[in-house]
């Protein structure tokens, strides 16, 4: 697998095939369902469909890999087949990750940030990318009066340790996530927003997901399914500040602001 092509900003629909999700839940869990999805994000401009099989939103349980794998194998079997944009699979388990990579996954999507080295090594046998997404702590407790010196600085330090171990396992491609709503409180979130171009001093490609996140929600007091327009501005601000690749539900529409800011980019 070549590395990802970051020459313009790239969005990654969101396919979660859970019962449970915070703002999809249960929409998707059926096989056809979640394949006309895609097919329908693909349609609207995604560039990468992230399929996932489990909830990782504050306060849900870890579901077992057995589980997860029931869930999305059967999704992806299909998808791979199918579509001509790469495919990543989001999970934190080496043995989803093992599985999928199999089926023919494009890029795997950790969002506990490869603590578990294991993930690494399969980035590197497969050769395929990895999104580092940074949590602290666990989606169970991670919401409990989360703390940073500053949230921005103690990110990349993080980011500097696991790509260190990332090339010493020899993976070739790293996408920094600085996990929105993952273990941040709402200033913690729109700082990342605001500061986001401080992580391209890494030199990895950046990814975000604000995809109708809580924080939003408390800023403009509206509920899960009314936050289309507040997704939408922290996607035009995050690419303005150099995001090269942002991930949501909402496609069609995340395609005109993409597109249009990075005119204005680019003017
Ligand atoms: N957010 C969610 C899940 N996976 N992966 C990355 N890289 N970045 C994110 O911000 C991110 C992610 C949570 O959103 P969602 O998939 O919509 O909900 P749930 O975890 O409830 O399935």
């Amino acid at each position: 697998m070549q590395a990802l092509d970051f020459s313009r900003p790239r969005i990654m629909g969101i396919l979660n095939v859970t019962p449970d999700s915070f703002s999809d839940g249960g929409r998707y869990q059926a096989t056809q369902a979640a394949v006309q999805r895609a097919h329908e994000m693909i349609a609207q401009g995604a560039d990468l469909i992230d399929v996932g099989g489990e909830s990782t939103r504050p306060g849900s349980d870890p579901v077992s890999a057995q589980e997860e794998l029931r869930r999305v194998e059967p999704v992806l079997q299909q998808l791979i087949d199918q579509v001509k944009v790469p495919v990543s699979i989001d999970t934190c388990k080496p043995e989803v990750a093992k599985a999928c990579l199999e089926l023919g996954a494009d890029l795997l999507n950790d969002v506990t940030g490869l603590r578990n080295p294991q993930m690494l090594e399969l980035a590197a046998d497969y050769k395929v990318p990895v999104v580092c997404m940074h949590m602290l702590g666990q989606p169970k407790t991670m919401q409990e009066k989360p703390v940073y010196k500053d949230v921005v600085q103690d990110i990349k330090a993080y980011f500097g340790e696991r790509l260190q171990a990332a090339r010493e396992a020899g993976v070739r491609q790293v996408i920094l996530d600085p996990g929105l709503g993952f273990g941040k409180t709402v200033p913690h979130n729109l700082q990342l927003l605001q500061r986001l171009r401080e992580f391209k001093d890494l030199g990895c490609p950046v990814l975000v997901g604000p995809s109708r996140k809580s924080f939003i929600g408390q800023v403009l007091n509206l509920d899960v399914h009314d936050r289309l327009e507040g997704t939408l501005a922290a996607v035009a601000l995050a690419v303005w500040n150099g995001a090269d690749c942002v991930r949501v539900h909402d496609v069609k529409e995340t395609r005109r602001v993409v597109d249009l800011v990075q005119a204005i980019r680019e003017a």
